[in-house]
């Protein structure tokens, strides 16, 4: 292999979030439409799993999962980090990141599968991406049959018909927050974009940008943001603006992301803490080293509306990046973080709550840390 390789969809969250970085940090990839032939003849044998996007380094290493894609690449190219060096910034960043990828993907499903206008779009582009050579007809027939399983993951996740209004309450308030936050900023901490910029681009280009129905929504309701969307995916080259432009002076984190995270803590916050618990329930019960991709079912609040969805482990492996970093931190430092947790209810809770037991991944795999 000559050149490195993202595997991926247009229609694809993560696919999403990885093509953004991998712009923005101006190093050299070729995209590769995963379809039913690229699933079969290299994803699945690579990785062992069947997850978009996965990156093939130009010395043929095959990494799954975006943000292990990144914290590799981060090493190979560390100019301009999308890390923030700074305690607050650093943390805000990690903590939009888990939002992004773990939470925001309930309104990103259910735009995408509940709006008949996306449905049949997204069909549509599921059959191009699974079969690119097979006319309209046939990629119609193969997109219904393999969007099922992710139109039908919908009530996992939480989105059922009485969760609607609420869903979609939160995400309009959300999407303003963030048009007040993208008037005065280019990105969430400044002029560089950070990983939370990663994050959440995810779930807001793919299906939320992208998606007909959802993308007219954004343009009439939060102009910045779509002019965010399109600095994310079509970022001036590095290379072409040395120096880079650089996150807030003195690790200020700006009050329009205050509300944004206060959104975050109230819904994904009770969910964390209830994964945290059951993981360490799970561990008691059962003697296995690998952890089920899903292992109960916590309860959550969104828009004062109760519901609730299957408990996945995953989502603390995320915790644990921002857990462990705000942990890390020593004395003054540490300090410095005291402003955020003072102007955010239930961060400084949900960072102190106990991880009773760690998980990490392996071979693309999340085990129990015994
Ligand atoms: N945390 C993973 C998530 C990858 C993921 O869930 N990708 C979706 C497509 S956007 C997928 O392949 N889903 C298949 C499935 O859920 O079985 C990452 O960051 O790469």
């Amino acid at each position: 292999m000559t050149t490195n390789q993202l595997i991926g969809a247009e229609v694809s969250l993560y696919t999403g979030k990885l093509r953004c970085y991998l712009k923005y940090k101006d190093i050299p990839f070729e995209e590769v439409v995963a379809s039913q032939s690229v699933f079969c003849d290299v994803i699945i044998p690579r990785t062992g799993v069947r997850y978009i996007p996965i990156f093939i380094t130009e010395d043929d290493q095959a990494i799954q999962d975006t943000t292990e894609i990144i914290d590799f690449l981060e090493k190979r190219y560390p100019e301009a980090s999308v890390y923030p060096g700074t305690p607050k910034q650093n943390l805000v960043s990690l903590l939009l990141e888990t939002y992004g990828d773990e939470w925001l993907v309930i309104p990103a499903m259910h735009y995408r599968w509940n709006k008949p206008e996306n449905r049949e779009f997204a069909i549509a582009e599921f059959g191009r991406t699974a079969a690119p050579e097979a006319n309209r007809e046939e990629q119609l027939a193969i997109g219904h049959h393999n969007a099922k399983p992710f139109a039908g993951a919908l009530p996992r996740l939480g989105v059922v018909d009485e969760l609607v209004p609420a869903i979609e309450k939160s995400y309009l308030n959300l999407l303003a927050d963030l048009d007040r936050h993208f008037a005065e900023h280019n990105f969430l901490l400044g002029d560089r974009p950070c990983m939370g910029d990663f994050g959440l681009i995810g779930p807001l280009y793919a299906h939320l940008y992208r998606d007909p129905y959802s993308g007219r929504l954004m343009q009439e309701c939060a102009p910045n943001v779509v002019a965010w969307v399109k600095r994310m995916i079509e970022p001036a080259p590095l290379s072409s603006h040395f120096p880079a432009g650089d996150f807030l002076a003195n690790d200020a984190v700006p009050e329009t992301l205050y509300p944004i995270l206060q959104r975050m803590l109230s819904e994904q916050g009770p969910v964390l803490k209830q994964t945290m618990d059951q993981v360490g329930t799970w561990v008691g019960e059962n003697p296995e080293v690998e952890i089920p991709r899903a292992i109960g079912k916590v309860s959550f609040t969104i828009e004062s509306v109760s519901g609730s969805r299957l408990t996945f482990p995953y989502m603390q492996w995320m915790w644990q990046r921002c857990h462990d970093f705000y942990h890390g931190l020593q004395g003054e430092e540490k300090a410095t973080v005291k402003t955020l947790l003072s102007n955010t209810t239930g961060l400084e809770d949900l960072l102190n709550y106990p991880i009773h037991c760690r998980v990490r991944r392996i071979e693309n795999q999340l085990r129990i840390v015994r």
